[in-house]
């Protein structure tokens, strides 16, 4: 059915697409408002025509056309029907460790991370027990991103070392049973890219429509689009006087996915790599590839909402489904590789149209549904809530189905360390750090640990604008100041809720002052909590966080229930407790947790079978805080 602005809100939740946006927007507006009082009858049946005035104009009549047009284009993308239980695969069993070269181990004295480095490293990732390694991107680049702005898509990073340096990395990899995972970064080139320098020469350059260009308006952009690292979205190039689009950094060139020969250039680079052995794919932003036709601007008030003005118009558009279903006939069906996109904004519903897997799309996904909970960003300081995340994990594992398999992650070089976004105190950091990883393996999906979150890694702390690297970090400092509403430590001080830099800083080998990690000089500070969290120290001390990652890896892959086993939430309405069984073929384990940092009553039932893990030594009836008990139970 079409929808008009006489369809009723009802109409609209049976949109999968358009039930994900509503459950967003309820999420992030302040308030009392939730998505069960939107699925109440009463207000299922108001007209859409009815709701400017209902909103108080918030919801414009603009607004909702805008929106209906998208989710009409959507009504072409439906589900197949799902299989009878989970297919098995490789990537579905095994555990994934995310390495961020740069930060990781550096091995010849230069300060930066390199791939001899992650080489010198495998056998300490081969005894946690990992299965893969999610490499961030380690292509040539100017690194006006670290990285993720790629200038040559078929040569290594020079910091990074060299293509024998790589070959080396993934024969060892592969000696040891662990497969690698590239990160591909197709949303944008560098503009040091050979195709966009050779489009800059001129309009009739054959790769000028590799990129997307638009007209200005007296000196203004084609469009009111800002860029997710602060400004606007277009650049103007001075020779031709037209302007291109970057969704993040100036030097990071939006691709023209509409241009079937760019498609097709990506695609036979994929090939090379996938020929060269590698196991699978990271597509970086892949949900934004696909642009709305005519680049309309964006509603102001949705930018408002979600921080960038234009995201409606590349965060939900159906051509992408079209563009992945293209590169899983030319790409992934070629090789048995395994495919995880990045998907910002996409919930669950829209999810299950990127990684449903008669769909050929993706194998899973980065869902970002959630990494803040309700109405707060990245930047701000507050305490996240663990009972959100419980909402979040419920909703996926009995709402997903069979055919659809997410991935379990918490942190990655984007975000925060997750001990210190749930709770700042010290005190807490160990049965946290291991309550997190309980979660992590023993939920439904492909576990993604981020380095150093095995240590139970906390934030480091920036004192100066000096010390910042990340570009998102800089530019939102310049942008604030130009503001000129905050002061240089409030500044500092929102920086350093949400920076990048946390999860960037060196991964701490030992307590030395270099934390070990190279013997030159450190090219992101050190977290000087390295003193105690860190990989020698902690692999001498039974107790410590990374014992019990070794651990509950372990417990996780000889225990196929906790895999493919289904969910069974037990008690969900218990606020700051969080509990459930995963069964399999007469196989079952109980989990009950304490979300909270004091101390409850274990709701333990009867059934449960014997305690076999645990994050505290002693254990009665009471749950002490952030406790995680995991119960066996075999007939
Ligand atoms: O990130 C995309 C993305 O939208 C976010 O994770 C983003 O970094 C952040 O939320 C902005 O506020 C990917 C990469 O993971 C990231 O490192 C890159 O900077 C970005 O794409 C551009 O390639
Ligand atoms: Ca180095």
């Amino acid at each position: 059915m079409k929808l008009t602005l006489d369809s009723k809100i009802k109409d609209v939740l049976n949109v999968p697409i358009a039930r994900d946006v509503v459950f967003k927007l309820v999420e992030s507006l302040p308030g009392t408002l939730s998505m069960s009082i939107i699925d109440n009858p009463v207000v299922r049946n108001i007209r859409l025509r009815a709701l400017p005035k209902l909103s108080g104009g918030m919801a414009s009549e603009e607004l909702l056309l805008s929106l209906i047009d998208k989710f009409n284009l959507y009504a072409a993308e439906t589900l197949p029907p799902d299989n009878q239980t989970a297919a098995k695969a490789w990537w579905k069993e095994g555990v994934c460790y995310q390495i961020y070269p740069r930060s990781f181990y550096d091995s010849n004295g230069d300060g930066i991370g390199d791939i001899k480095g992650v080489t010198e490293k495998l056998d300490y990732l081969s005894e946690l027990g990992i299965d893969m390694i999610w490499l961030s991107p380690i292509n040539a680049s100017p690194n006006a991103d670290n990285g993720y702005d790629i200038s040559d898509y078929y040569a290594i990073m020079d910091d990074f070392g060299t293509m024998e340096d790589f070959d080396l990395l993934l024969n060892e990899a592969h000696k040891r049973s662990i497969k690698i995972i590239m990160d591909i970064v197709v949303n944008h080139t560098s503009d040091e890219h050979e195709w966009f320098k050779d489009a800059l020469k001129s309009k009739k350059s054959p790769y000028r429509d590799y990129y997307i260009w638009g007209e200005g308006k007296d000196n203004n952009p084609p469009n009111n689009w800002t860029s997710i690292f602060s400004g606007p979205a277009w650049k103007r190039d001075e020779k031709s006087g037209e302007w291109y689009l970057h969704l993040f950094a100036e030097k990071q060139v939006d691709l023209n996915w509409e241009n079937p020969k760019m498609r097709a250039d990506i695609y036979r680079m994929m090939n090379w790599w996938a020929d060269k052995g590698v196991d699978g794919f990271r597509l970086d932003v892949i949900s934004f590839i696909a642009k709305a036709e005519g680049l309309p601007d964006g509603n102001p008030t949705v930018g408002e909402l979600m921080g960038f003005t234009g995201v409606e118009h590349y965060a939900y558009t159906a051509k992408v489904h079209t563009f992945l279903k293209e590169m899983h006939r030319e790409v992934f069906a070629k090789h048995d590789l395994m495919s995880v996109g990045e998907t910002p904004g996409v919930g669950l519903e829209g999810g299950k149209l990127f990684i449903h897997e008669g769909r050929k799309e993706l194998s899973t996904m980065f869902n970002f549904d959630h990494l803040e909970t309700g109405g707060h960003t990245r930047f701000d300081d507050y305490n996240y809530d663990l009972d959100a995340l419980k909402a979040y994990h419920i909703r996926w594992q009995t709402e997903s189905g069979p055919s659809v398999w997410n991935s379990l992650y918490f942190e990655n070089h984007d975000n925060i360390r997750v001990v210190s976004k749930v709770i700042k105190d010290k005190r807490f950091r160990l049965p946290l750090g291991k309550m997190l990883a309980v979660i992590q393996m023993t939920l439904r999906g492909t576990p993604f640990i981020y380095q150093g979150q095995e240590l139970g890694a906390i934030n480091n702390s920036f004192t100066s604008i000096d010390e910042f690297n990340d570009v998102e970090s800089i530019n939102l400092y310049h942008e604030l100041k130009a503001k000129g509403d905050m002061s240089e430590e409030e500044i500092l001080k929102k920086l350093n809720a949400g920076t990048r830099d946390h999860s960037r800083s060196p991964m701490q080998w030992d307590d030395s002052e270099t934390a070990g990690f190279t013997s030159g000089t450190p090219w992101l500070k050190v977290n000087p909590d390295k003193q105690y969290c860190n990989v020698k120290t902690e692999i001498e001390n039974p107790d410590s966080v990374l014992m019990f990652y070794k651990t509950i890896i372990r417990l996780r892959k000889r225990a196929p229930a906790l895999i493919y086993g289904s969910f069974v939430p037990y008690k969900p309405k218990v606020h700051h407790y969080f509990a459930y069984y995963r069964v399999l073929d007469g196989a079952s384990y109980f989990i009950e947790m304490n979300l909270s940092p004091k101390d409850m009553l274990s709701k333990k039932p009867d059934d449960a079978g014997v305690l076999i893990l645990s994050n505290y030594s002693s254990t009665d009836e009471l749950l002490k805080p952030y406790e995680a008990r995991i119960y066996q139970c075999e007939d």
